[in-house]
């Protein structure tokens, strides 16, 4: 007679793993053992934040076998792997967008129902890694998920900054930054790898020797050593087995170091010193755009940079290849200049560390990197003064010389007698102060240079890298930037990108050309009233989030317009708010007016130390003020600052968006990726040819784009011919009235000259072209409020601007890179099996 057990043995029962079961009931027993075992909480006393760090974890393991999987298929000898090295990576909340690309959304908002929970409330609780500062830190963001989503075996390397960008309060109208301590409850979504730990030197100072062989070597005798700890957070391709690494290092002391001086008796000393090593990976430096020349964001640099190029080297020998063909193997794309010391460290490594020849190891590191450039501002471009630079990598400012050496040497023989040219194109800035230039070491030291939009990549050729494009032409190519439409429309537009598949099919998701179906129903009532019916319920959501942040009430019948981006001069927030005040004058001189209802939305952080920024937060929530109190206005215009613009909010404000304010300087703004996103979402744009946006309207077509303002040639022609201000404030009564009110205290009740600084510069300088695009702003925004009237022809409008996005996903930029920069091509992922670990 067989026992029950001998049957069950014989007949295995099907049951699902807790680790990977993906039925609600699975899922909700594995979510309890997970609130249980890891949180160390039940029911009864669990937080919202224990729920979610156990969903998390209940996520987390059902990605691992992919996760592992992808490390296996992708360490082969034959594999080209692209190294994505950026100083910020700006990811967002991790927790939706796993279950999204995990495609296990909908049974886990069942189980977590289930549960007595809602899974939004789960979600709301992440503490969102903030480890960038705007747009390119997001866009290296989006281009790891689409990587993923392409299959392409890819790594991110970047630094573990403990605070990422501060967290911003809005105190008496003025920003106030608070630190964001975005680890505080702990990370669920990392996994520490102290054994694949490297050794950065710092400092110190160089020595020549030769060789055994009899070869001139040099030897860097370092002042202090840092170690660099990798963690590693998995970024899922949308539903297939790929899950590439973003790996993120953190610097500590090494363990030597505190023995030295506690041998001493110097506890302190050591401890110390500890602190000083780890101080390297503390902050993110929070400006955007003009560089700020510090010795530790240097060392910051370089630390994840030879951090992580170590780490390359290190796979690719462990892999059984050889040095001399890295770039078959690795395609190392430079974010920036900021990491682009990683050119001089790299010919270290190989020339110091692995004894290879000069020539062939300037052959591989050209052939190996790639450099991206996000900003034609001059004082974005990043230098270092060589005193600072010599001090902290003595090696690698002799390299540099070297590298330049040989540089002008080419340059001399291909443009004879040029001096000019020669200065032009050396790597050091000559003068009273000498300055390493970064754009050029990466531009020499790359096979590729490219722009972030066609007309940025225009310029660039034209003005910061023009004798770099005389001399290596076929090195310039442009790849418009791209988001992922998974975040930005599956994620944030849940009722949008059902209402599209539904329609369409859900091909769309990873082609985003499919899009371009939607043009069909442009013209349905039907289809028409559903896709306003979603941007009401967005935009009710976007109210009730206002009104729980600001207290403010705004009317969600009204056109939604929306700036959001960090605070700059270049970017005109002050333009914009220059027509509320010409629209306040009209309300209060004519009271009787019938205007389109309208709420104005800001958000954005100012850089800590840029003033002029921050004065124009507290215009925005000065005008705010005045407008918002109004009986006279009200029901008509409202204007609201939404403090503390992240990736999070982001992800509200773009669905919720009617009108897209992308109204920069033509020729400032490299591309934008805002616009996209706001455009992908059914929002109208009023902007200037910059950036992305003239592609933007190129693919909507010019009758569905607001368009306004000085072309880049126009900018130019009109500086050289010389500008003033004063001739625009002078011919313009309505233009006239806004600055007087502005300089005599209108807006700022009780400090009358609290905004003279802004008038000033804008009357004397308007180094960005204020005054002349006034006018054709302020028409343009009208034509706007004409066309909301007509809520049929709005509504055609916006479905075609989503229909023909297709462009601006992160796809399309990625498959571009990879075709003509990187050479790499999608490795297939089985899922890893689980074995039983065995001695
Ligand atoms: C940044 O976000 C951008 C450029 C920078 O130049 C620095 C930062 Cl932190 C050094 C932005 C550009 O302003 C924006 O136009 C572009 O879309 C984005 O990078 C991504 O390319």
């Amino acid at each position: 007679k067989k026992t029950a057990a001998a049957a069950a043995a014989a007949e295995p029962v099907q049951i699902e793993d807790d680790r990977t079961g993906l039925s609600v009931e699975t899922l909700k027993r594995a979510f309890a053992d997970n609130l249980f075992y890891i949180q160390g909480k039940n029911a009864d006393i669990a937080t919202l934040n224990d729920y979610y760090m156990a969903l998390a974890y209940t996520v987390r393991d059902r990605l691992l076998h992919r996760w592992l999987g992808t490390i296996k298929a992708q360490l082969k000898p034959k594999v080209k792997v692209v190294y994505y090295l950026s100083a910020e990576f700006l990811m967002g909340p991790h927790l939706g967008n796993n279950l999204i690309n995990l495609g296990i959304y909908d049974q886990v908002r069942q189980a977590i129902q289930e549960s007595g929970l809602n899974l939004d409330e789960l979600i709301a609780q992440e503490e969102e890694p903030g480890l960038g500062n705007g747009g390119l830190g997001r866009l290296a963001a989006c281009y790891l998920d689409s990587l993923a989503a392409l299959e392409i075996p890819a790594i991110g390397y970047g630094l573990r900054y403990e605070f990422g960008i501060f967290d911003q309060e809005i105190r008496d109208g003025w920003q106030v930054e608070i630190t964001d301590k975005w680890l505080r409850y702990g990370n669920p979504w990392e996994i520490a790898r102290p054994e694949a730990t490297v050794e950065v030197k710092l400092g110190g100072h160089t020595e020549a020797f030769v060789d055994g062989a009899g070869r001139y070597r040099v030897r860097w005798i370092p002042g202090r050593t840092i170690v660099g700890v990798p963690y590693d957070t998995p970024v899922l391709g949308f539903k297939n087995n790929t899950a590439n690494t973003l790996r993120l290092w953190k610097a500590e002391a090494p363990e030597s170091f505190d023995f030295q001086a506690f041998n001493l008796g110097d506890y302190y000393g050591a401890v110390n010193a500890k602190m000083y090593s780890e101080n390297i990976s503390k902050v993110l430096y929070p400006n955007d755009e003009p560089m700020q020349g510090r010795e530790l964001r240097l060392e910051q640099q370089f630390f994840f940079v030879s951090c992580s190029l170590q780490d390359i080297i290190r796979r690719h020998l462990y892999v059984g290849g050889k040095l001399e063909n890295l770039d078959k193997n690795a395609a190392i794309q430079l974010n920036d200049t900021h990491p682009s010391i990683g050119i001089a460290e790299l010919m270290r490594l190989l020339v110091d560390e692995h004894n290879v020849d000069w020539d062939t190891a300037w052959q591989i590191t050209q052939d190996t990197f790639a450099y991206t450039n996000h900003t034609l501002l001059p004082e974005a471009l990043e230098r270092w003064p060589l005193s600072l630079f010599g001090s902290l990598l003595p090696r690698h400012l002799e390299i540099i010389f070297e590298i330049n050496r040989r540089f002008l040497q080419e340059v001399s023989a291909k443009f004879p007698g040029d001096t000019g040219r020669l200065a032009r194109l050396s790597l050091i800035q000559e003068g009273p102060e000498k300055f390493v230039r970064m754009a050029h070491l990466a531009s020499a030291g790359s096979h590729a240079i490219n722009g972030v939009a066609a007309l940025h990549s225009e310029l660039l050729k034209r003005d910061v890298l023009r004798d770099f494009y005389e001399l290596s032409p076929e090195k310039f190519s442009n790849k418009t930037n791209g988001v992922t439409p998974r975040r930005w429309i599956m994620l944030s537009n849940p009722e949008l990108a059902f209402l599209i598949s539904e329609s369409i099919g859900d091909g769309w998701i990873k082609n985003l050309g499919e899009l371009r179906e939607l043009e069909r129903f442009a013209n349905d009532k039907e289809f028409q009233s559903r896709w306003r019916q979603i941007k009401l319920n967005n935009k009710t959501n976007l109210t009730e989030y206002i009104r729980k942040r600001t207290g403010l009430v705004v009317d969600p019948h009204s056109l939604f317009d929306i700036q959001v981006k960090r605070i700059h001069e270049y970017k005109r927030q002050h333009l914009n708010v220059l027509y509320i005040i010409t629209l306040y004058n009209r309300l209060k001189q004519n009271p009787e007016l019938e205007i389109t209802p309208r709420t104005f939305i800001f958000g954005g952080k100012a850089a800590p130390g840029y003033f002029m920024a921050k004065l124009i937060i507290k215009l925005i929530n000065s005008v705010a003020a005045v407008v918002n109190s109004d009986p006279d206005v009200r029901g008509r215009l409202k204007v609201v600052f939404l403090p503390d613009y992240n990736v999070t909010f982001g992800q509200r404000v773009y669905p919720a968006a009617e009108l897209s304010e992308q109204i920069s300087t033509a020729g400032k703004e490299a591309s934008g990726t805002g616009n996209m996103k706001f455009s992908m979402n059914g929002a109208l744009t009023i902007g200037t040819l910059d950036g992305a946006n003239v592609e933007i309207r190129e693919e909507a077509g010019e009758e569905n784009f607001f368009l306004f303002g000085l072309t880049t040639e126009e900018v130019y022609a009109l500086k050289a011919r010389g500008y003033n201000p004063w001739d625009y404030y002078n011919g313009n009564p309505a233009l006239r009235q806004v600055i007087d009110q502005l300089a005599s205290g209108v807006f700022s009740p009780g400090e009358a000259h609290l905004f003279e600084p802004l008038v000033d510069h804008l009357i004397h300088r308007d180094e960005y072209l204020l005054l002349a695009d006034y006018q054709s702003y302020v028409e343009c925004q009208d034509r706007v409020g004409e066309a909301y009237r007509d809520q049929e022809h709005w509504t055609r409008m916006s479905i075609l601007n989503s229909a023909r996005m297709g462009k601006f996903s992160s796809d399309r930029a990625i498959r571009e890179y990879c075709e003509d920069i990187w050479g790499a091509v999608a490795v297939d992922v089985a899922l890893e099996e689980y074995v039983q670990a065995t001695a």
